[in-house]
């Protein structure tokens, strides 16, 4: 009995909220607390849309549409709708942004600015200028979608002119109180002469947010004429009646309420919410008096960062500055506010579980592919952004430590609500709690750690403790000091290197065979870092930082560290474990069902030698890890060689940073599967090239025999990553998820600001 009720705790607190206080207190992000962060443009996944910092948020949004053959409905950001460029330019993170958007002769300008005041986060207004562009046409025919809905609270009301102009909307929720906004008639790209324009509007339920385009989509009818006085009459699509999703049996949860305006280019129209709570108003945020508060905004954005990370100073041309200026926009821009239930399976499950509500304000890596949060892609944006403002990125901190179950865990990937999840295939949704990531938190951590008020860290604190003592707990390795990532792929046949998700670095090569023996040499470095961070943390609060200081000293220990990873025969740090060198993928006929054409042959995985306890021959990003986080000493006799494999182009150097594997590694370049193609098997990755100066810089600031050959390292790095970002963004449209070692394009995802953006860091030499 007593075996049983200990599987049930054990099993519960899988899925239960760590019981230390929560690092945000209650009400901490509300409108009362924080009430320039209430509004905002916290929805990454679209092109232009803002809810507030609240569950069952009220959204507010925009799709467009131009009115020609083959012209698709633009909502959600889709790497399919091919656009040739988007993103913020200018964001502040609060208050203000302006973003392009360049789709096939359409130049779409999205603005927006808030005015505090009341007690629900204030008004702010929209500014959306529609232009011609290139081979696009003036006089083009353009519709564009403006829309209220609901998430299963509050009530909206349509306010018509004429029977189909939608005016305003005016409604009540849980987190706004009463507001009113309002659709003002277009006006000409000056502002100036109202423009002929036709009105329709939709007043639909939908079965959440994650439906919003279908429900729109379904509504479209082409039988409307566009007839101006004065002009050419054209025929053209816009909504119509409701009449319900095809075969959504879901019961409807959002109420949406949207205005049609179609019109020739150019055009702009403007937008205004108007919160009940604010008393008294001097004038609405529209016309001239809007222009001047976006300008306004716009100059102390460029001082601000200019003040903050001084390229001009440092004498970047202008296409440089602005280039910068997108990458920071586009990471606060991308800033999302997630709620809803993580699936989480944990061994003493039979089936994945809900975890409790959980809310999160987090930065996303990707707006079109990956719009939600990402564990160790977080710490890495928050070093940006922690630069920028501290105070946004403790409360982010904050928020992921919130996210922490009672054993410790903080799962990797988070997707929260429907909408979020609707970009996810089911395979991908379940978060296992055995599977860690890299605690990068604690890089942000050490970033943010002298200036944050100690009550701050007095709450972070006990959740920091037990995120690193689960990790201790669960990811320990064969040998004291050694660690080991759980949860590589069970099925070694399958694929030429079973995979480790958990470690970042995906189909990075590790042993061939999965063993309790390995010893993976990146997570014994994070726990070096994690060890010194919390040592730092708890001196400062006056609790016993000793054993962590203990922990970083032993893990930083430079003879231990060679005993347990210095592979004397690849000159390099490794991975121990069981090993073969020689496997590769063989195809193989796939026996046909009777009566059948034999199918294609499949490839499986041939192992030539046999394996064996050995280090890992896989020369590349993991190798580095103990200069990445500067835990080899400047005096190290191993940091010559280290040196030596990343300036060698045979090896780890291109022109565009360092590749991840060594081009004369046995599995650089190769699939892991015929469906699997390289990831991290080559290609330049961002963040780990951050590190990598970061460290070079700490290594030309100290005394050391090799520290001339690392500030020269240190400046080529510096310079071929800036060129090249540069040049992929100015080139494509886009910062990548990774860039080819062989030609320097952009590769995965776009736009992917992600940790692309730690370009601003190199820029400013801020490490
Ligand atoms: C796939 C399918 C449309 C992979 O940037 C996020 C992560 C990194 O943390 C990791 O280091 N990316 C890197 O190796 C993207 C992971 C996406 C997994 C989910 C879902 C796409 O859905």
């Amino acid at each position: 009995l007593l075996a049983q009720w200990g599987r049930w705790r054990a099993a519960s607190r899988a899925v239960s909220p760590h019981p230390a206080a929560p690092a945000l207190p209650p009400g901490a992000t509300g409108p009362g607390a924080a009430p320039r962060r209430f509004w905002g443009s916290y929805r990454p996944h679209v092109y232009f849309g803002m809810k507030t910092r609240s569950p069952r948020s009220v959204v507010t949004g925009l799709m467009w549409l131009q009115q020609r053959e083959g012209a698709e409905l633009r909502h959600t950001c889709e790497q399919s709708d091919g656009l040739a460029r988007y993103g913020w330019l200018l964001h502040d993170g609060e208050s203000f942004g302006l973003q392009d958007i360049h789709d096939r002769g359409l130049l779409l300008r999205t603005e927006f600015v808030k005015r505090p005041g009341g007690l629900h986060g204030g008004d702010w207004s929209w500014r959306v200028t529609a232009r011609p562009e290139g081979a696009g046409s003036r006089a083009a025919l353009v519709s564009l979608f403006f829309y209220v809905a609901t998430d299963g609270q509050g009530a909206l009301q349509p306010h018509l002119e004429d029977g189909t102009r939608l005016a305003a909307v005016t409604g009540t929720s849980e987190e706004l109180g009463d507001f009113r906004i309002t659709f003002l008639r277009p006006t000409a790209d000056s502002g100036e002469d109202v423009q002929y324009s036709s009105y329709h509007y939709l007043d639909a339920w939908s079965p959440g947010l994650h439906r919003l385009t279908d429900v729109v989509r379904s509504s479209l009818s082409n039988r409307f004429v566009f007839a101006p006085p004065d002009g050419p009459r054209q025929r053209f699509v816009a909504v119509d009646a409701f009449r319900g999703l095809p075969g959504a049996a879901e019961a409807p949860r959002s109420h949406v309420l949207l205005h049609q305006v179609t019109l020739r280019l150019p055009a702009r129209v403007e937008v205004t919410f108007e919160s009940g709570s604010v008393r008294e108003r001097r004038g609405a945020l529209l016309g001239p008096a809007l222009t001047a508060e976006l300008a306004r905004h716009q100059a102390a954005f460029e001082r601000r960062f200019e003040e903050t990370f001084g390229l001009e100073r440092k004498g970047f041309p202008a296409p440089q500055r602005r280039f910068a200026q997108a990458a920071l926009s586009n990471m606060l821009g991308g800033m999302g506010y997630f709620h809803g239930r993580p699936l989480v399976q944990s061994p003493l499950h039979e089936q994945p579980v809900p975890y409790p509500e959980s809310s999160l304000f987090t930065a996303v890596p990707s707006r079109s592919f990956f719009p939600r949060g990402f564990l160790w892609d977080e710490g890495f944006h928050q070093l940006l952004l922690a630069r920028w403002d501290p105070e946004l990125s403790r409360e982010v901190l904050a928020h992921w430590l919130d996210l922490m179950t009672a054993e410790g865990w903080i799962p990797r990937e988070q997707i929260l609500g429907d909408e979020a999840r609707a970009k996810v295939p089911p395979e991908f949704v379940v978060q296992h709690s055995e599977t860690a990531n890299p605690p990068t938190l604690f890089l942000a951590l050490q970033r943010l750690l002298g200036a944050a008020p100690l009550p701050y860290l007095r709450r972070l604190f006990p959740r920091l403790r037990s995120w690193y003592e689960w990790y201790n707990g669960t990811q320990a390795g064969p040998l004291p000091h050694t660690f080991r990532w759980r949860g590589r792929d069970p099925d070694p046949e399958r694929f030429l290197n079973p995979k480790t998700l958990a470690s970042g670095l995906d189909d990075y090569p590790r042993a061939s065979h999965p063993s309790a023996d390995e010893r993976h040499l990146d997570l014994r470095c994070w726990m070096a870092l994690a060890a010194g961070v919390l040592a730092e943390a708890a001196e400062r609060l006056g609790e016993p930082a000793e054993p962590y200081r203990r922990a970083q000293e032993a893990l930083s220990d430079n003879a231990l560290l060679e005993q347990l990873h210095w592979a004397e025969e690849l000159s390099a740090f490794a991975d121990f474990g069981n090993h073969s060198r020689a496997v590769g993928l063989r195809r193989e006929a796939v026996r046909a069902a009777p009566g059948r054409p034999p199918p294609a042959p499949r490839l499986v995985r041939e192992v030539r030698e046999a394996p064996r306890p050995r280090f890992v021959d896989a020369l590349g990003y993991v190798s580095l890890f103990p200069l990445l986080l500067q835990l080899l000493r400047p005096d190290s006799p191993r940091l010559g060689a280290v040196l030596a494999a990343m300036r060698d182009e045979r090896r780890l150097w291109t022109p565009f940073g360092l590749r991840s594997l060594s081009r004369d590694s046995p599995l650089y370049m190769q699939r892991n599967t015929e469906h699997d193609p390289p990831y991290w098997r080559g290609s330049v990755w961002i963040n780990i090239n951050y590190l990598a100066l970061r460290a070079l810089h700490g290594y030309a600031d100290q005394p050391g025999p090799h520290r001339e050959r690392a500030a020269q390292l240190y400046g080529e790095l510096r310079r071929n990553l800036i060129d090249n970002l540069y040049r992929q963004y100015a080139e494509s449209g886009y910062l990548w998820e990774h860039y080819s070692d062989s030609t320097g394009r952009g590769q995965g995802s776009h736009p992917f600001t992600g940790w692309s953006a730690l370009v601003v860091l190199m820029m400013a030499e801020d490490y």
